[in-house]
C-alpha cells in the first residue's frame, strides 16, 4: 500500500497525505522512505512551488512507529540512515505548510515543525512523549521545540511526555494559525496558494536565510541576508514585479 499519497489539487502546490490511518500515520520506514523520494523529487519538480503535507483528522501522525522499533538494536538504528530521510524535507527550498489534524506526537510533532509554516485544527494535540517508552526525540524534538516555544514550555513537554492543544501552542509560537478541523486542509492550501503566486526564486532565497540565519551570529545572519538580497536584483521576475507594479498591472511570473 502507497503510504504516502500525493494530489495535485491546484497549480503549483502538492499536497502530501500521510496514508496509514490504521496505525494513526505513524511513520514506518516504508513511509518515512516515502516521504523522502516524494520531497527530493518535488524539490527539482518547477510546477511544483509550494508543499503542503498533512494526515487524517485523527493523526497527523502519532510517532515514529513503534512496533517497528520495538527490537531494534543502536546499530541497526543506525544503518537506517533516517538522517537522510529527515534532510530530504529539511533541506527543501520550497515552503512547506504542515496541516495538522489530530495528534502531532514524537516523530509526528518532529515532522509537523519542518514545516515552514504549521496550520492547526481545533482539537490537534502536540507533544513528544518519547520518554514514556524511553527513548528521547531523535528527529529534532529537542532542538527545534526548545527554539519555538523556549526552554521552560519545551522542557515540560519533553520531560513529562505532556501535550499542548493546538491554541496553547499557538500561543506558544509553535503553530501559525488555528482553524476549524475541518477547515485545516483548505486552510493550509490556501497558503501555499498564496506563495505559489509569488517570484519562486525571492521564495527560495526567503526561506534559506530564514533558516540559515537563525543558527548563525547576527551578523553574519544579516550579511547573507544583504548577499541574498542583492542577488534577488538579477532576477527576471524583480523586472517583472516592479514593471507591474509601476504600470498597475497583474505580473506573471517566470521563475527565473
Ligand atoms: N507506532 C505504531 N503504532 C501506533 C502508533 C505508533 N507510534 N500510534 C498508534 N499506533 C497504532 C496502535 O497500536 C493501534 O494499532 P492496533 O492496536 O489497532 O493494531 C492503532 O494505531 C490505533 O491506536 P490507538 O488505539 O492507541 O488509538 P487512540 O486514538 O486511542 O490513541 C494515540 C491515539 C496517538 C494517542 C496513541 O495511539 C498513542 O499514544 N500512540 C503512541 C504515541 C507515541 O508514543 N509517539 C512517539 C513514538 S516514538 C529517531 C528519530 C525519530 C524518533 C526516534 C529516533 N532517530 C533518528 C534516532 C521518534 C520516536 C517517536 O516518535
Amino acid at each position: 500500500m502507497t503510504t504516502v499519497l500525493l494530489e495535485r489539487k491546484m497549480p503549483h502546490v502538492a499536497l502530501l497525505r500521510l496514508n496509514r490511518p490504521e496505525a494513526r500515520n505513524a511513520l514506518s520506514p516504508e513511509l518515512r522512505l516515502e516521504l523522502r523520494e516524494h520531497f527530493l523529487s518535488l524539490s527539482c519538480d518547477d510546477t511544483c512551488r509550494a508543499i503542503v503535507i498533512t494526515g487524517d483528522m485523527r493523526a497527523f501522525a502519532a510517532g515514529a512507529d513503534i512496533k517497528a522499533m520495538a527490537d531494534m538494536t543502536p546499530a541497526q538504528m543506525m544503518a537506517q540512515g533516517d538522517e537522510q530521510n529527515w534532510a530530504a524535507i529539511s533541506q527543501c527550498l520550497k515552503p512547506v505548510i504542515a496541516a495538522v489534524n489530530g495528534y502531532a506526537l514524537g516523530g509526528g510533532c518532529e515532522l509537523a515543525m519542518h514545516g515552514d509554516i504549521i496550520v492547526a485544527g481545533e482539537s490537534a494535540k502536540f507533544g513528544q512523549p518519547e520518554v514514556r517508552l524511553g527513548i528521547m526525540p531523535g528527529a529534532g524534538g529537542t532542538q527545534r521545540l526548545t527554539r519555538s516555544i523556549g526552554k521552560y514550555r519545551a522542557m515540560k513537554m519533553l520531560l513529562t511526555g505532556s501535550t499542548m492543544s493546538a491554541t496553547e501552542a499557538h500561543a506558544a509560537g509553535l503553530v501559525s494559525e488555528v482553524v476549524p478541523d475541518d477547515e485545516v486542509v483548505d486552510a493550509a492550501l490556501a497558503i501555499a496558494s498564496r506563495i505559489a503566486a509569488m517570484p519562486p526564486l525571492a521564495v527560495a532565497e526567503i526561506k534559506r536565510v530564514a533558516l540559515s540565519g537563525m543558527d548563525l551570529p547576527l551578523d553574519a545572519a544579516l550579511m547573507l541576508e544583504r548577499r541574498a538580497a542583492y542577488l534577488l536584483f538579477g532576477t527576471e521576475d524583480k523586472t517583472i514585479a516592479m514593471r507591474a507594479f509601476v504600470e498597475k498591472k497583474t505580473p506573471t511570473f517566470s521563475g527565473r
